[in-house]
């Protein structure tokens, strides 16, 4: 089942390249939710949703297939467990032109044959979607010594060059089952590592800071190519989660 999933993920990349020089722009929509009376076309930069942290476009048709604008338009997720279910963070949609809005979505776990993840639009609209495991690591979802439950996703470093990259995450803490509440004023000190030379790091990193909504940006510098962990230790005033050298909350970047 892996080994086909990751046939289809180089077929869908494979396609991708040839018929799009911008993974930005995708043609075909990941799915389509009709409603009676407008249908949604739902958007992703890859073509997939993902685990971790995905940019969702949608665009709003009426039944005879013109962009319109609907007065509300919101998202929300839920992965429906053996023996549970939960939410994961959406951030608001926001108008970007007539009939397409923008927001983005995070997966805290890939769904399965008996786990399957469901979007719910405005309440009240509904749709099963695929969400496929990703390669390396990138997003934790974890206990604080604070007792409080956190969602940490970085957005893909596109393409990653040898030198200093921008390294972007989003930050929500779990309030409960179904709420997520972007969180600001953290910091996330960045710790880049190559486990399989010596866990060498590397020189003028800069750690994530807030810059408001959730989003918290830095520096990373990845000296050579190869596999680097990036380990992470969240703090607000004390050390909420991570180790240094080698931690429990981390990313992965294979270049
Ligand atoms: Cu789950």
């Amino acid at each position: 089942m892996k080994y086909l999933l990751s046939i289809i993920g180089s077929l869908a990349l494979l396609s991708c390249s040839d018929q799009n020089p911008t993974p930005e722009h995708q043609e075909s929509p990941v799915a389509i939710l009709a409603t009676e009376n407008f249908d949604l076309a739902l958007f992703t930069p890859h073509g997939k949703f993902e685990t971790g942290y995905n940019t969702l476009t949608v665009h709003v048709k009426d039944k005879n297939g013109n962009f319109i604008d609907l007065p509300d338009v919101e998202v929300s997720t839920l992965m429906h467990m053996q023996h549970m279910q939960h939410g994961g963070p959406a951030s608001p949609l926001r108008r970007k032109e007539l009939g397409i809005y923008e927001g983005h979505l995070i997966f805290q776990m890939p769904s399965n044959e008996q786990e399957h993840w469901e979007l719910i639009f405005n309440g009240i609209h509904r749709i099963v979607i695929d969400v496929l495991p990703t390669k390396q690591v990138r997003t934790q979802s974890f206990l604080g010594s604070d007792g409080l439950r956190y969602v940490l996703a970085m957005q893909d470093i596109e393409k990653p060059k040898v030198g200093s990259n921008v390294l972007s995450a989003y930050l929500y803490r779990m309030q409960d089952a179904r709420t997520f509440l972007p969180l600001e004023g953290y910091t996330i000190r960045l710790d880049p590592r190559m486990p399989g030379m010596g866990n060498h790091s590397s020189p003028n990193n800069r750690d994530l800071t807030s810059k408001g909504e959730g989003y918290y940006e830095g520096l990373v510098n990845l000296t050579m190519t190869g596999y680097w962990k990036l380990n992470l230790i969240l703090e607000k005033d004390t050390r909420i989660k991570g180790e240094e050298e080698d931690s429990s909350i981390y990313f992965e970047i294979e270049f």
